[in-house]
């Protein structure tokens, strides 16, 4: 029988040839402590893997700095700051950040690393921009465009969300305006029939402002209190296909208002730092609302969050942290950070 567990939530050591099958009793004992401590803050059953997936990388050598013994001195500052490059904070940023944590703790007149952890993790909070509403909720409709660069997590991401969305009470309806391809829009529908969620889709070719000018026409009939518009992943720098997307938008906004209006560039975690300009060319097309950061799961660099959000100074309001319906979270930057963090080693 095929395994209901991907294989990215196997530990690597597991997927050695001796592994039988990735059970969920032989991967309970894999979990450490840690884990479960995760599991219980998030509530969930992936985001703590994922950032465990973190820590285990750059982060924890972060986090081995602060432990008892070590001194604030120049090799401490020197690895501090590595530390955050790799972990892909960007240099600029880890530049900034060296500098007032110099500061701050040079005021708080700080010796010893193991007392300047809470202060590196304020100092990482406030990076994050600060928190909005996870989704806008317009009467009587929401739209909900999600758009993004190619394979960023767009389709899956619209399912979760409808996902999410159904299990608060909420209810949803997906727009297929990925009309590139049949397989988009097959894609799209086999998860509206997971979800059990109504899909408004046309032919492949169709124009994508006509399937969401007919989406939000059925979702007004139907008291649909969102519409999640999974649009085409398209290059930045596709002029033709940027305007698509304002088109797009355009005609979401003709028919309930730019209010009610979220949109969302769905961005995945593994492209790092180099997304950034491709981020802006987004921002001018389709004024955004926020960010969704996925894939947060197959990387060990959650530092380009900070990058990222700080640049373009919109929330991150979802994290993927799989391939399915439930891996994912609403962003919260404090939780975020302790997770990335932890706890000061103490030996
Ligand atoms: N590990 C992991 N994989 C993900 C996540 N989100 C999506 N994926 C996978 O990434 C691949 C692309 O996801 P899609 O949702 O099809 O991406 P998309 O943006 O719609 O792609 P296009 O429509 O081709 O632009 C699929 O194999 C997904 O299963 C995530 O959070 N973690
Ligand atoms: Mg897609």
């Amino acid at each position: 029988m095929e395994s209901l567990v991907p294989a990215w939530l196997v530990p690597a050591r597991s997927q050695s040839p001796t592994w039988k099958s990735p059970g969920s009793t032989r991967i309970a004992q894999h979990e450490s402590t840690r884990v479960k401590r995760f599991k219980q803050l998030f509530g969930g059953t992936s985001l703590e893997e994922s950032v465990e997936k973190s820590r285990g990388g750059a982060f924890s050598a972060l986090r081995d700095l602060f432990r008892p013994g070590v001194k604030l001195d120049e090799d401490f500052w020197e690895e501090l700051e590595d530390t955050f490059i790799m972990a892909d904070v960007g240099p600029y940023l880890a530049d900034e950040l060296i500098e007032r944590a110099r500061e701050s703790i040079a005021a708080a007149r700080l010796e010893a690393a193991a007392d300047a952890h809470g202060l590196v993790e304020e100092l990482l909070v406030e990076q994050l921009p600060a928190q909005s509403d996870t989704l806008r909720r317009a009467e009587p409709l929401t739209v909900v465009l999600m758009v993004g660069v190619n394979g960023s997590g767009k389709t899956t991401m619209s399912a979760k969300l409808a996902h999410w969305l159904q299990e608060q009470g909420h209810s949803c309806m997906l727009a297929a305006a990925d009309t590139f391809r049949a397989a988009a829009i097959d894609q799209l529908r086999v998860w509206a029939e997971r979800v059990d969620v109504p899909l408004i889709a046309q032919q492949p070719g169709a124009d994508p402002g006509a399937v969401v000018f007919d989406a939000v026409d059925s979702a007004l009939a139907r008291k649909a209190s969102h519409l999640i518009v999974d649009t085409a992943g398209r290059l930045h720098t596709k002029s033709n296909l940027m305007d698509e997307l304002r088109k797009v938008q355009r005609i979401a906004v003709s028919r309930v208002g730019a209010d009610a209006i979220e949109a969302l560039l769905v961005m995945d975690a593994i492209t790092g730092q180099n997304v950034l300009n491709q981020a802006r060319i987004f921002q001018d097309a389709v004024s955004l609302s926020g960010l969704i950061i996925t894939k947060l799961d197959s990387t060990a660099r959650g530092g380009s969050v900070f990058g990222i959000a700080r640049e373009l100074q919109l929330p991150i309001k979802f994290v993927g942290t799989g391939e399915q319906l439930n891996d994912m979270d609403e962003f919260d930057s404090t939780r975020f950070v302790r997770a990335l963090l932890g706890e000061p080693a103490t030996a």
